[in-house]
């Protein structure tokens, strides 16, 4: 009998917030160079080997707990200073400490928009995330404390997915929380890869190194666009 296959390879593209807010010249919160990557995005949409393809949003509402103008000064720097975010239902339940940021993607305005070079239209699915004004969740799938699910996981796991490859903005935040959640939740360890030619960090340099040591460590593998593993 012929010996099948228990291998399949099912490849999934997340595009992480193409946002105008995370890029020059009018974002709030720009990443440097944000835009010049979009062609490495375009390429990957084109693809027709993935069986997903998945836009995200920071889609947050005016309120946004991460918001640098919705906490009193002067600990409410933006960029510089950080808040403690306590699980809402019951802070013995979890805490984490994350950075502040100036006003950005505020749900329904120019500034959430996805930009308009991005082949927007070649993705399967778009997902919204940031929407509870409680908690900040970085990741696509789903905030530190488990408090906020976006439904990436399910849209994955139906999907059958066993490879993830993540880009987008910004690389160092939700790029970086996206893809270690992706290892995390779907068990995918050095399946996931996250694509250096189609992101760029907030705080570039040795920070970014770190980021990227953070990710190796947990099971992404950072590659470049003309890896092997890019080439099906
Ligand atoms: C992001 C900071 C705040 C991101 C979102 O998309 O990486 N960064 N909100
Ligand atoms: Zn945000």
């Amino acid at each position: 009998m012929a010996a099948q296959s228990s291998y399949n390879f099912r490849p999934a593209l997340i595009v992480v917030d193409m946002q105008e807010d995370f890029c020059p010249p009018n974002g709030s919160l720009a990443v440097a160079e944000g835009r010049t990557i979009t062609p490495v995005i375009n390429e990957l949409l084109s693809l027709p080997s993935f069986v997903a393809k998945v836009t995200t949003q920071d889609w947050h509402p005016q309120n946004h707990v991460s918001f640098a103008s919705n906490h009193p000064p002067p600990n409410n720097r933006p960029f510089i200073d950080t808040v403690t975010i306590y699980h809402p239902d019951d802070p013995s339940l979890g805490h984490y400490e994350t950075r502040l940021w100036p006003d950005h993607c505020v749900q329904n305005t120019p500034g959430a928009e996805l930009i308009p070079e991005l082949d927007a239209s070649k993705a399967t699915h778009n997902i919204k995330k940031g929407t509870d004004p409680r908690v900040e969740m970085y990741s696509a799938f789903v905030d530190p404390l488990g408090v906020c699910d976006s439904g990436l996981n399910s849209l994955l796991q139906d999907e059958k997915v066993s490879h993830v490859y993540v880009v987008g903005l910004a690389g160092d935040y939700c790029v970086k929380s996206t893809a270690m959640d992706a290892v995390k939740l779907l068990g995918l360890e050095g399946k996931v890869f996250v694509i250096e030619d189609g992101t760029k960090p907030v705080d570039g340099g040795e920070p970014w190194e770190e980021s990227k040591k953070d990710m190796e460590s947990k099971g992404v593998k950072v590659i470049g666009i003309s890896a092997k593993e890019v080439r099906w």
